[in-house]
C-alpha cells in the first residue's frame, strides 16, 4: 500500500477508469475487485491514453493473408486504420470505385485477378537511412508484388507485379536514400513462364533479387528503370540494404544451397530434410551501385518477360556478387544502424552470427576467396568475415536496434523469447518470455540508422491461451514491452484479428504529416486533379449512345442529382465530387444491389461504373452518418427497358390541406427558423467575442458553418417567391430547406463553440477535477446542466447566490434547509427536492472547488 501513496500522482489518470468502469471508490477497491497487481496497474498507466491524447509512435503492420496494412499506435495499442492494399477494402471503396480498381488492376498476374495477398514486410522511404513519413512499401509473398502507400492520405497508389520471380519473401527493403526497393525471391523457379521438369532444377530454376527504382518526385516506382539480378536456386530468404560504410550493398541469406529438389511422393526424403542437410548456407552479398551500371549495357543482361535480368556471369565479372557461408538454414539478416555489421539469426542454429562489413570489404578488395560455387560466384571465408557469434537460444530469427551503441534485440521463435544482447562485445544481457513463438520484433524505428528504442513489439505467431476463445482460428498476439529499464517489462497484449500480421515498422508520430482534406476535385489514387471534377451548379447527366455519364456532387445532406434515369443495358459512370471542405466530413456513395460503393472524403472525386443490366428502381444513398439529415441523403436510379411500353401510372391523389392548414404550417416553420437562427446568432456572438479567428482549427469549423449559412439566402428567396405566388406548398418546402441549412450551421457552430471553450478554460486544480469526478459519480448531472437551467438550477453562480458554507451544508444534508424560503422557492419551481447523495465531506469540498472553477469560466458555458 505504501507504493500506492507514492504513485498516487501518476495514477491519478486511472481515476477516469474508476468512474466509468466500476462502481468503486478508490484505486485499491478496483485493484481488489479486478484482481490487479501493482505491476498490472503500472503497466496500465504506461499504456493508457486519456481521451483525446495522442500516441507517440505509429506502427504499420502487415495484415498477412488479408493483403492489407494495419495502423496502430504505441503505447496505447489502439488500432487506427486498415489500409486496403492487395485486396478490396469496402470502407475505403478500395476495389469498388474506378480509381482504386485501376490500382488493383495493376496487381493482376498474367491477366488473372488476385483477390488476396500475403502481405509481409512493410518499409518506409528513407533519407540517410532515417525514416521519412512519406511513403510505405509492402510486399506480397504469395503473388510476387510490391505496393506503394502514400502516407499523406494513407491510400495505396501503386502495385507492381514482379515480371520474373514466381515466389518471393525478401521484400520490401529500402536503400538508405530510397533509390531502390529490394524484392528477393523465395522458392526458385524458372524466370520465364515456361514448363521445365524438376530435373532441370540446377540448370533452369533460379532465384533473383529485383531492384525496383523509386521515383521520389512522383512517389511511384519506375518500372522501366527497375531491373533484376539473377541468383542461384538457393531459396533466398530475407534481405537488407547496407547503409553508411556498407551503402551500395545488399545482403540476402538462403536455406537450400543443397539445391535439394524433394519428392516425398516418390519415396524420397522430403524438402525439409534435404534442405537442412548441409551445415552451411550462403549469405549473398551484392553491390547494387555496380549492378545499376551493368543494367545499362545489353551485354550484361537478358530480357525476360520484357524485363532486364543482369546475369550471374556479368555480376561476378564486375565484382558485384559474392557468397559467404552462414550457419545452416538461417533466417533474419539485419544491418546494424551504423552499417558496420550484418547480423544473421541462426534459426536452426542457436547462434546469431555477426559479420564485419569492413572485413568483408577488405577480403573482396584483396580477392581473398576460398573458392567458387557451381555458378562461379566467389566464396568468402566465413571465419575471416565474422566479428563473432553469440549463443542466444533456440530459433533466433529477427533483430532490431536501439540508440545505445552495440545493443540489439533478437527474437527466439522456439524458445518464445526476446534476447537483449551486445553485438560488439558479444554477450547476452537480458531475456523475456513472450506468448508465443515470436517471429519479427521491432524497437521503435528499430531498423533505421537512428533507432528510437523505448518500446519493443513482439509479434507472436501463436496466442494459444492469451485471449477469450473465438474458435480454432486464434488471433495473433502483438505484445508491447517497455525496454527503458535494465530489465524488459511486458506491458500490453493486443490480439490481431486480420491474418498473420507478419512484420511491423514504427515511426515517431510527428514525422507523419497526413492531410485532413483534398484539394477540390482530387483523384486520390493519382494525386492529380480529376478530369471529371464537378463543382456546385455543374451537376449534369450526359448521354452518348449507350454510355451515360453522371457528374454528381455530395455535400451535407444531399446528393445532386437525386433522380437518374437510364435505359436497360446502358453503361453508366457516375463521377462524384465531395464539395465538403470540413475535416472528417466523409460521404459514402452506394447503389443498392449493384455492388457499387465509394468513399468520398472532403474534396475527393471518385467514380463508379456499372452496366445497368436489370430493369427496376434502385435507391442510392450516403453510407457515412455524416449529419443529422444523413438518412435523407439519397436518390433513385431508374432503369427502364426502352423496348417496353409502360402503362400510364395514375398519380395517387393525396388529401389536400386546406388553405388555413397550409398557412398554419407555414407560420410554424417560420417560427422554428426564427428560433433556430437566434441560437445560431448567439453562437456567432460567442465565437466573435472570443476572437475565434485567432485559432486556425476553430476558424476552419466556423468557415464551414458559414458556408452552410450562406446557402440560406437563395433558398429563402425561393420560399418568398413561392409564397408571393400563393404556392404555399412550395413555400413550406423551401422554408424547410432553410431550416436544414440552419441545423447544419448550428451543428458545426456548436462544435466550434465547445472546442473553443475547452481551449480557453483555465486549468482545473487537482481538487477541482476530483470534484468534477465526484459530481459525475454522484449523479448530480442528472438534474443539473452547467450553464443552463434544466430539471434543477444552473450551478453557475450558486456559490455567489449563497455561500461556500451554505452549499457545503445543503449538499451534506439537503433536508436541513427545505424550510428556508430560498429552498422552498426552488422546490416549488422545479417541483423536486434536492436529494441527499450521501457524499463524504472531502468530496463536497472538492466539488465546491469544481464549482469555483465553473464560476471562473462561466462565460464559456
Ligand atoms: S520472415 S517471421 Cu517471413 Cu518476415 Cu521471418
Ligand atoms: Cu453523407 Cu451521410
Amino acid at each position: 500500500m505504501n507504493f500506492l501513496k507514492k504513485c498516487a500522482v501518476s495514477l491519478a489518470v486511472l481515476a477516469a477508469f474508476a468512474v466509468q468502469a466500476v462502481a468503486a471508490d478508490t484505486l485499491q477497491d478496483i485493484m481488489k475487485e479486478r484482481n490487479l497487481s501493482e505491476k498490472d496497474v503500472i503497466a496500465a498507466a504506461k499504456t493508457y491514453q486519456p481521451s483525446g491524447r495522442k500516441d507517440e509512435y505509429i506502427v504499420f503492420s502487415s495484415g498477412g493473408q488479408s493483403g492489407q496494412v494495419i495502423v496502430y499506435g504505441v503505447p496505447s495499442m489502439r488500432i487506427y486504420k486498415y489500409i486496403g492494399v492487395f485486396t478490396p477494402e469496402p470502407w475505403q471503396g478500395y476495389g469498388y470505385d474506378d480509381e482504386s480498381k485501376a490500382v488493383l488492376e495493376q496487381g493482376k498476374i498474367r491477366g488473372r485477378d488476385i483477390t488476396w495477398g500475403d502481405s509481409h514486410h512493410p518499409a518506409f522511404t528513407e533519407k540517410n537511412g532515417e525514416y521519412t513519413g512519406d511513403y510505405l512499401f509492402i510486399n506480397d509473398k504469395a503473388n510476387p508484388r510490391l505496393a506503394v502507400i502514400n502516407l499523406h492520405d494513407f491510400e495505396t497508389v501503386q502495385i507492381v507485379t514482379n515480371p520474373v520471380i514466381k515466389s518471393e519473401h525478401g521484400g520490401a527493403f529500402v536503400t538508405p536514400n530510397s533509390e531502390y526497393v529490394m524484392e528477393a525471391s523465395q522458392y526458385a523457379a524458372p524466370l520465364d513462364n515456361n514448363y521445365y521438369p524438376i530435373e532441370n532444377y540446377a540448370d533452369v530454376f533460379r532465384g533473383a533479387v529485383t531492384l525496383w527504382k523509386f521515383d521520389k518526385t512522383k512517389g511511384r516506382i519506375d518500372v522501366d528503370k527497375s531491373f533484376t539480378l539473377e541468383l542461384p536456386p538457393y531459396m533466398q530468404d530475407l534481405s537488407d540494404a547496407g547503409k553508411g560504410p556498407s551503402d551500395g550493398w545488399g545482403f540476402i541469406n538462403s536455406f537450400n544451397s543443397e539445391m535439394y529438389t524433394g519428392g516425398i511422393e516418390k519415396g524420397l526424403p522430403p524438402f525439409e530434410a534435404g534442405m537442412s542437410r548441409n551445415d552451411n548456407d550462403y549469405l549473398h552479398v551484392f553491390n547494387w551501385k555496380i549492378l545499376e551500371k551493368l543494367a545499362q549495357d545489353k551485354k550484361n543482361y537478358k530480357v525476360i518477360n520484357g524485363h532486364r535480368v543482369v546475369t550471374i556471369d556479368a555480376a561476378v565479372k564486375a565484382g558485384a556478387l559474392f557468397l559467404i557461408p552462414e550457419p545452416k538454414s538461417p533466417h533474419g539478416v539485419d544491418v546494424t544502424p551504423d552499417g558496420k555489421y550484418i547480423v544473421v539469426g541462426g534459426k536452426l542454429d542457436t547462434h546469431a552470427s555477426v559479420y564485419d562489413f569492413a572485413k568483408i570489404k577488405a577480403l573482396i578488395d584483396k580477392k581473398d576467396f576460398i573458392g567458387k560455387d557451381p555458378y562461379g560466384i566467389p566464396i568468402i571465408d566465413m571465419k575471416k568475415a565474422l566479428h563473432g557469434q553469440v549463443e542466444l537460444g533456440l530459433g533466433p530469427l529477427h533483430s532490431s536496434f536501439v540508440p545505445e551503441d552495440g545493443i540489439i534485440y533478437t527474437s527466439l521463435y522456439v524458445d518464445s523469447q526476446i534476447v537483449k544482447w551486445d553485438y560488439k562485445n558479444l554477450k547476452v544481457l537480458d531475456r523475456i518470455n513472450v506468448h508465443y513463438n515470436i517471429g519479427h520484433l521491432d524497437t521503435m524505428e528499430g531498423k533505421s540508422s537512428k533507432p528510437k528504442g523505448k518500446y519493443a513489439l513482439s509479434l507472436d505467431k501463436l496466442s494459444i491461451d492469451r485471449f477469450n476463445p473465438v474458435g480454432p482460428l486464434h488471433p495473433q498476439n502483438h505484445q508491447l514491452i517497455d525496454i527503458t529499464g535494465p530489465k524488459m517489462e511486458l506491458i500490453y497484449d493486443m490480439p490481431i484479428p486480420l491474418g498473420e500480421p507478419h512484420d511491423v515498422v514504427s515511426i515517431a508520430a510527428d514525422k507523419l504529416k497526413p492531410q485532413a482534406t483534398y484539394d477540390m476535385g482530387t483523384n486520390s489514387r493519382t494525386g492529380k486533379p480529376h478530369p471529371a471534377v464537378t463543382l456546385a451548379g455543374q451537376e449534369r447527366v450526359e448521354r452518348k449512345g449507350n454510355n451515360v455519364t453522371v457528374y454528381a456532387t455530395m455535400v451535407r445532406s444531399h446528393i445532386n442529382p437525386e433522380h437518374i434515369t437510364v435505359n436497360k443495358g446502358d453503361k453508366v459512370t457516375i463521377h462524384i465530387t465531395s464539395l465538403e471542405r470540413a475535416q472528417d466530413e466523409t460521404h459514402g456513395f452506394a447503389i443498392d444491389a449493384l455492388n457499387v460503393h465509394a468513399s468520398i472524403e472532403p474534396g475527393k472525386t471518385a467514380s463508379v461504373t456499372f452496366v445497368a443490366d436489370e430493369e427496376g428502381v434502385f435507391p442510392y444513398y450516403c453510407t457515412e452518418f455524416c449529419s443529422a439529415l444523413h438518412l435523407e441523403m439519397m436518390g433513385y436510379l431508374f432503369v427502364k427497358d426502352p423496348n417496353k411500353k409502360y402503362e400510364d401510372i395514375k398519380k395517387m391523389s393525396l388529401q389536400k390541406l386546406s388553405k388555413e392548414q397550409l398557412e398554419a404550417e407555414y407560420k410554424k416553420i417560420l417560427a422554428t427558423n426564427e428560433a433556430t437562427d437566434a441560437v445560431i446568432q448567439s453562437v456567432v456572438k460567442f465565437l466573435t467575442d472570443k476572437g475565434y479567428d485567432k485559432y486556425p482549427e476553430i476558424k476552419a469549423l466556423v468557415t464551414d458553418a458559414l458556408n452552410q449559412y450562406g446557402n440560406i439566402k437563395d433558398v429563402k428567396a425561393k420560399a418568398d417567391a413561392a409564397y408571393k405566388k400563393g404556392d404555399l406548398d412550395q413555400a413550406i418546402l423551401w422554408e424547410n430547406q432553410v431550416w436544414q441549412y440552419m441545423v447544419k450551421t448550428a451543428d458545426v457552430g456548436l462544435r466550434a463553440k465547445a472546442r473553443l471553450s475547452k481551449m480557453l478554460a483555465s486549468p482545473m486544480s487537482e481538487a477541482a477535477s476530483r470534484g468534477e469526478a465526484a459530481y459525475l459519480t454522484g449523479g448530480c448531472n442528472g438534474c443539473h446542466v452547467i450553464g443552463q437551467v434544466s430539471s434543477g438550477p444552473d450551478l453557475t453562480g450558486a456559490i455567489d447566490r449563497t455561500s461556500e458554507q451554505w452549499v457545503f451544508e445543503f449538499t451534506k444534508n439537503p433536508a436541513s434547509k427545505y424550510d428556508e424560503p430560498y429552498v422552498k422557492e426552488l422546490i416549488n419551481y422545479f417541483n423536486l427536492r434536492m436529494p441527499n447523495q450521501n457524499m463524504k465531506d472531502g468530496e463536497i469540498k472538492d466539488m465546491i472547488e469544481y464549482m469555483k472553477w465553473i464560476d471562473q469560466n462561466a462565460d464559456l458555458f
